[in-house]
Protein backbone atom coordinates (compact mmCIF):
# COMPACT_ATOMS: atom_id res chain seq x y z
CA UNK A 1 0.00 0.00 0.00
CA UNK A 2 1.52 3.76 -0.54
CA UNK A 3 -0.04 6.72 0.78
CA UNK A 4 0.48 10.40 0.30
CA UNK A 5 1.86 11.44 4.16
CA UNK A 6 2.13 7.54 5.91
CA UNK A 7 4.65 5.22 5.74
CA UNK A 8 3.31 1.71 5.35
CA UNK A 9 5.48 -1.57 5.25
CA UNK A 10 4.58 -5.32 5.65
CA UNK A 11 7.68 -7.34 7.07
CA UNK A 12 6.91 -11.52 8.55
CA UNK A 13 3.48 -10.78 9.41
CA UNK A 14 4.22 -7.21 10.59
CA UNK A 15 2.25 -3.94 9.23
CA UNK A 16 4.60 -0.65 10.11
CA UNK A 17 2.79 2.43 9.86
CA UNK A 18 4.97 5.55 10.61
CA UNK A 19 3.08 9.24 10.77
CA UNK A 20 5.18 11.26 8.34
CA UNK A 21 5.26 14.75 8.52
CA UNK A 22 8.38 15.06 10.60
CA UNK A 23 8.75 19.23 10.51
CA UNK A 24 5.63 19.44 12.01
CA UNK A 25 6.08 16.48 14.71
CA UNK A 26 3.70 14.51 12.50
CA UNK A 27 0.80 16.49 13.91
CA UNK A 28 -2.55 15.23 12.36
CA UNK A 29 -3.80 17.12 8.89
CA UNK A 30 -7.42 15.67 7.40
CA UNK A 31 -4.98 13.84 4.84
CA UNK A 32 -3.09 11.90 7.82
CA UNK A 33 -6.23 11.00 9.62
CA UNK A 34 -7.99 9.55 6.44
CA UNK A 35 -4.27 7.48 5.82
CA UNK A 36 -4.08 5.93 9.02
CA UNK A 37 -7.64 5.01 8.57
CA UNK A 38 -7.53 3.54 5.22
CA UNK A 39 -4.08 1.37 6.49
CA UNK A 40 -6.26 0.08 9.71
CA UNK A 41 -8.78 -1.03 7.57
CA UNK A 42 -6.34 -3.02 5.40
CA UNK A 43 -4.53 -4.31 8.88
CA UNK A 44 -8.00 -5.07 9.88
CA UNK A 45 -8.86 -7.11 6.70
CA UNK A 46 -5.20 -8.68 5.48
CA UNK A 47 -4.82 -12.09 6.82
CA UNK A 48 -1.24 -11.56 6.34
CA UNK A 49 -1.02 -8.87 9.29
CA UNK A 50 -1.12 -10.63 12.36
CA UNK A 51 0.33 -7.78 14.40
CA UNK A 52 0.34 -3.67 14.25
CA UNK A 53 3.26 -1.53 14.88
CA UNK A 54 2.40 2.62 14.91
CA UNK A 55 5.22 4.50 14.92
CA UNK A 56 6.46 8.35 13.86
CA UNK A 57 9.14 9.84 11.42
CA UNK A 58 11.66 12.00 13.31
CA UNK A 59 12.32 13.26 16.39
CA UNK A 60 8.63 13.06 17.55
CA UNK A 61 5.85 10.25 17.76
CA UNK A 62 2.90 12.55 16.85
CA UNK A 63 1.97 16.56 18.21
CA UNK A 64 -2.12 16.00 18.23
CA UNK A 65 -4.06 18.14 15.72
CA UNK A 66 -1.93 20.73 13.47
CA UNK A 67 -2.91 23.52 14.77
CA UNK A 68 -2.27 25.86 11.47
CA UNK A 69 -5.27 23.73 9.89
CA UNK A 70 -7.13 23.22 12.97
CA UNK A 71 -6.86 27.60 13.11
CA UNK A 72 -7.96 27.80 9.35
CA UNK A 73 -10.83 25.51 10.05
CA UNK A 74 -14.36 26.54 11.13
CA UNK A 75 -14.60 26.08 14.54
CA UNK A 76 -18.79 25.64 13.99
CA UNK A 77 -17.09 22.14 12.62
CA UNK A 78 -15.14 20.90 15.74
CA UNK A 79 -17.60 18.13 16.61
CA UNK A 80 -17.87 16.97 12.99
CA UNK A 81 -13.74 16.80 13.04
CA UNK A 82 -13.49 15.09 16.26
CA UNK A 83 -16.38 12.34 14.55
CA UNK A 84 -14.76 11.72 11.12
CA UNK A 85 -11.18 12.23 11.83
CA UNK A 86 -10.37 11.18 15.16
CA UNK A 87 -12.73 9.06 16.25
CA UNK A 88 -12.65 6.01 13.84
CA UNK A 89 -9.03 5.67 14.21
CA UNK A 90 -9.78 4.82 18.25
CA UNK A 91 -12.76 2.80 17.10
CA UNK A 92 -10.79 1.00 14.86
CA UNK A 93 -7.21 0.27 16.80
CA UNK A 94 -9.67 -1.33 19.57
CA UNK A 95 -11.71 -3.42 16.85
CA UNK A 96 -9.07 -4.84 14.77
CA UNK A 97 -8.79 -8.69 16.21
CA UNK A 98 -4.84 -8.52 16.51
CA UNK A 99 -2.29 -6.42 18.92
CA UNK A 100 -1.23 -3.00 17.91
CA UNK A 101 1.60 -1.51 19.51
CA UNK A 102 2.45 2.26 19.71
CA UNK A 103 6.34 2.35 19.02
CA UNK A 104 6.42 5.67 20.68
CA UNK A 105 10.03 7.17 19.41
CA UNK A 106 9.82 11.22 20.61
CA UNK A 107 7.20 13.61 21.84
CA UNK A 108 3.11 12.16 22.19
CA UNK A 109 0.75 15.36 22.81
CA UNK A 110 -2.75 15.98 22.71
CA UNK A 111 -4.71 13.14 19.93
CA UNK A 112 -1.11 11.96 19.43
CA UNK A 113 -0.73 10.68 22.86
CA UNK A 114 -4.34 9.43 23.21
CA UNK A 115 -3.55 7.49 19.83
CA UNK A 116 -0.90 5.89 21.85
CA UNK A 117 -2.92 5.11 24.75
CA UNK A 118 -5.78 3.42 22.77
CA UNK A 119 -3.16 0.69 21.31
CA UNK A 120 -2.70 -2.56 22.86
CA UNK A 121 0.72 -1.83 24.23
CA UNK A 122 2.94 0.95 24.09
CA UNK A 123 6.92 0.72 24.44
CA UNK A 124 8.45 3.86 24.08
CA UNK A 125 12.58 5.39 23.49
CA UNK A 126 14.15 6.66 26.62
CA UNK A 127 13.89 10.33 25.29
CA UNK A 128 9.70 10.02 24.68
CA UNK A 129 7.74 12.74 26.14
CA UNK A 130 3.75 12.34 26.91
CA UNK A 131 1.88 15.03 27.31
CA UNK A 132 -1.87 16.17 28.02
CA UNK A 133 -1.75 19.00 26.00
CA UNK A 134 -5.33 20.16 25.06
CA UNK A 135 -5.68 22.19 28.11
CA UNK A 136 -2.71 24.00 26.89
CA UNK A 137 -5.14 25.20 24.28
CA UNK A 138 -8.42 25.36 25.95
CA UNK A 139 -9.44 22.23 24.98
CA UNK A 140 -10.77 19.08 26.58
CA UNK A 141 -8.71 15.48 25.96
CA UNK A 142 -10.06 13.39 22.78
CA UNK A 143 -9.30 10.68 20.68
CA UNK A 144 -10.45 8.14 23.98
CA UNK A 145 -7.99 9.85 26.74
CA UNK A 146 -11.28 10.16 28.86
CA UNK A 147 -11.81 6.57 28.58
CA UNK A 148 -8.64 5.03 28.46
CA UNK A 149 -6.48 7.27 30.87
CA UNK A 150 -8.46 7.03 33.99
CA UNK A 151 -8.72 3.36 33.78
CA UNK A 152 -5.11 3.34 32.74
CA UNK A 153 -4.15 5.43 35.51
CA UNK A 154 -6.93 5.97 37.75
CA UNK A 155 -8.84 8.73 38.32
CA UNK A 156 -6.51 11.66 40.50
CA UNK A 157 -3.71 10.95 38.37
CA UNK A 158 -5.36 10.96 35.01
CA UNK A 159 -7.17 14.41 36.10
CA UNK A 160 -3.96 15.83 36.82
CA UNK A 161 -2.19 14.88 33.80
CA UNK A 162 -5.41 16.33 31.77
CA UNK A 163 -6.13 19.25 34.21
CA UNK A 164 -2.27 19.88 34.08
CA UNK A 165 -1.59 19.56 30.69
CA UNK A 166 2.60 18.74 31.93
CA UNK A 167 5.14 16.42 30.54
CA UNK A 168 5.45 12.80 31.47
CA UNK A 169 8.55 11.03 30.57
CA UNK A 170 9.14 7.47 29.25
CA UNK A 171 10.23 6.34 32.87
CA UNK A 172 7.23 7.95 34.83
CA UNK A 173 5.07 6.27 31.93
CA UNK A 174 6.73 2.98 33.13
CA UNK A 175 6.05 3.27 36.67
CA UNK A 176 2.30 4.07 36.17
CA UNK A 177 2.30 1.09 34.08
CA UNK A 178 1.56 2.62 30.90
CA UNK A 179 4.76 2.08 29.01
CA UNK A 180 5.58 -1.62 28.92
CA UNK A 181 8.92 -1.54 27.83
CA UNK A 182 11.88 1.27 27.60
CA UNK A 183 14.31 1.18 24.53
CA UNK A 184 17.38 3.49 24.26
CA UNK A 185 16.68 5.58 21.34
CA UNK A 186 18.64 4.08 18.76
CA UNK A 187 16.96 0.57 19.77
CA UNK A 188 13.89 1.59 19.59
CA UNK A 189 12.79 0.28 16.27
CA UNK A 190 14.75 -2.87 16.37
CA UNK A 191 13.38 -3.68 19.68
CA UNK A 192 9.79 -3.31 18.76
CA UNK A 193 10.07 -5.37 15.38
CA UNK A 194 11.55 -8.26 17.76
CA UNK A 195 8.01 -7.80 19.72
CA UNK A 196 6.21 -7.60 16.46
CA UNK A 197 7.46 -10.68 14.87
CA UNK A 198 7.02 -12.36 17.93
CA UNK A 199 3.38 -11.32 18.28
CA UNK A 200 2.77 -12.31 14.52
CA UNK A 201 4.32 -15.75 15.05
CA UNK A 202 1.51 -16.04 18.34
CA UNK A 203 -1.86 -17.34 18.09
CA UNK A 204 -3.64 -14.50 16.60
CA UNK A 205 -7.30 -15.47 17.05
CA UNK A 206 -6.93 -15.94 20.88
CA UNK A 207 -4.71 -12.71 20.92
CA UNK A 208 -7.79 -11.34 19.28
CA UNK A 209 -9.99 -12.85 21.43
CA UNK A 210 -7.96 -11.21 24.74
CA UNK A 211 -8.67 -8.07 23.13
CA UNK A 212 -12.37 -8.81 22.98
CA UNK A 213 -12.23 -10.00 26.56
CA UNK A 214 -10.60 -6.90 27.49
CA UNK A 215 -12.58 -3.87 25.65
CA UNK A 216 -15.65 -5.87 27.47
CA UNK A 217 -13.98 -5.66 30.56
CA UNK A 218 -14.02 -1.98 30.48
CA UNK A 219 -17.57 -1.16 31.21
CA UNK A 220 -18.85 -4.92 32.41
CA UNK A 221 -19.36 -6.25 35.86
CA UNK A 222 -18.16 -9.40 37.24
CA UNK A 223 -20.81 -11.84 36.24
CA UNK A 224 -20.95 -10.37 32.23
CA UNK A 225 -16.98 -11.05 32.23
CA UNK A 226 -17.78 -14.61 33.20
CA UNK A 227 -20.39 -15.26 30.58
CA UNK A 228 -17.87 -13.40 28.33
CA UNK A 229 -15.28 -14.94 29.14
CA UNK A 230 -17.24 -18.70 28.79
CA UNK A 231 -18.11 -17.35 24.99
CA UNK A 232 -14.65 -16.20 23.99
CA UNK A 233 -12.95 -19.57 25.78
CA UNK A 234 -14.86 -21.18 23.32
CA UNK A 235 -14.23 -19.64 20.30
CA UNK A 236 -10.54 -19.64 21.36
CA UNK A 237 -10.57 -23.36 22.02
CA UNK A 238 -11.82 -23.95 18.63
CA UNK A 239 -8.81 -22.57 16.99
CA UNK A 240 -6.32 -24.49 14.62
CA UNK A 241 -3.98 -22.56 16.83
CA UNK A 242 -5.43 -24.33 20.44
CA UNK A 243 -4.98 -27.43 18.89
CA UNK A 244 -1.78 -27.18 17.67
CA UNK A 245 -0.55 -25.66 21.13
CA UNK A 246 -1.85 -28.76 23.32
CA UNK A 247 -0.32 -31.10 20.47
CA UNK A 248 3.14 -29.26 20.52
CA UNK A 249 3.07 -29.20 24.24
CA UNK A 250 2.20 -32.93 24.59
CA UNK A 251 4.58 -34.08 21.79
CA UNK A 252 7.54 -32.29 22.97
CA UNK A 253 7.94 -29.34 20.64
CA UNK A 254 7.74 -25.75 19.66
CA UNK A 255 4.30 -24.72 18.28
CA UNK A 256 3.68 -24.02 14.99
CA UNK A 257 1.21 -21.30 15.17
CA UNK A 258 -1.23 -20.29 11.97
CA UNK A 259 -3.09 -18.04 13.21
CA UNK A 260 -6.11 -19.68 12.91
C1 LIG B 1 3.25 21.94 15.16
C2 LIG B 1 2.50 21.23 16.12
C3 LIG B 1 1.11 21.12 15.92
C4 LIG B 1 1.36 22.35 13.96
C5 LIG B 1 4.52 21.21 16.74
N1 LIG B 1 0.59 21.69 14.83
N2 LIG B 1 2.68 22.49 14.10
C6 LIG B 1 -9.22 18.04 18.23
C7 LIG B 1 -10.30 18.86 17.82
C8 LIG B 1 -10.17 20.06 17.15
C9 LIG B 1 -9.17 20.87 17.12
C10 LIG B 1 -7.93 20.70 17.71
O1 LIG B 1 -7.39 19.49 18.09
C11 LIG B 1 -7.93 18.32 18.41
C12 LIG B 1 -7.05 17.31 18.94
C13 LIG B 1 -5.70 17.75 19.48
O2 LIG B 1 -4.76 17.03 19.29
S1 LIG B 1 -5.54 19.20 20.34
C14 LIG B 1 -3.81 19.27 20.78
C15 LIG B 1 -2.97 19.73 19.62
N3 LIG B 1 -1.57 19.64 19.91
C16 LIG B 1 -0.92 20.50 20.70
O3 LIG B 1 -1.47 21.41 21.27
C17 LIG B 1 0.58 20.33 20.81
C18 LIG B 1 1.30 21.54 20.23
N4 LIG B 1 2.73 21.34 20.22
C19 LIG B 1 3.49 21.47 21.34
O4 LIG B 1 3.01 21.71 22.40
C20 LIG B 1 4.98 21.30 21.15
O5 LIG B 1 5.30 21.46 19.79
C21 LIG B 1 5.48 19.92 21.61
C22 LIG B 1 5.38 19.82 23.14
C23 LIG B 1 4.68 18.78 20.97
C24 LIG B 1 6.96 19.75 21.21
O6 LIG B 1 7.68 20.87 21.67
P1 LIG B 1 9.14 21.15 21.08
O7 LIG B 1 9.90 19.88 21.12
O8 LIG B 1 9.68 22.31 21.82
O9 LIG B 1 8.95 21.48 19.53
P2 LIG B 1 8.40 22.84 18.88
O10 LIG B 1 7.25 23.37 19.65
O11 LIG B 1 9.53 23.76 18.63
O12 LIG B 1 7.81 22.31 17.47
C25 LIG B 1 8.66 22.04 16.34
C26 LIG B 1 7.93 22.46 15.09
O13 LIG B 1 6.74 21.68 14.97
C27 LIG B 1 7.48 23.91 15.19
O14 LIG B 1 7.50 24.45 13.87
P3 LIG B 1 8.71 25.43 13.40
O15 LIG B 1 8.34 25.80 12.01
O16 LIG B 1 8.72 26.57 14.37
O17 LIG B 1 9.94 24.59 13.51
C28 LIG B 1 6.04 23.78 15.64
O18 LIG B 1 5.25 24.87 15.28
C29 LIG B 1 5.61 22.53 14.90
N5 LIG B 1 4.50 21.88 15.59
N6 LIG B 1 3.31 20.80 17.08
N7 LIG B 1 0.32 20.42 16.75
Amino acid sequence: MTFEIIGFDQVEGVAVITLNRPEKLNSFNQTMAYELQAALDHCMDDRDVRCVVITGAGRAFCAGQDLEEAIAADAADIEEHVETKYNPIVRKIRAIKKPVIAAVNGVAAGAGANLAYCCDIIVAAESAKFIQSFINIGLIPDTGGTYFLPRMVGMHKATALMMLGEKMTAQEGKDLGIVHQIFPDAELMDGVMGLGKRMAAMPTKGLGLIKKAINMSLVHDLDQQLEVERDLQGRAGRTYDNAEGINAFLEKRKPVFKGE
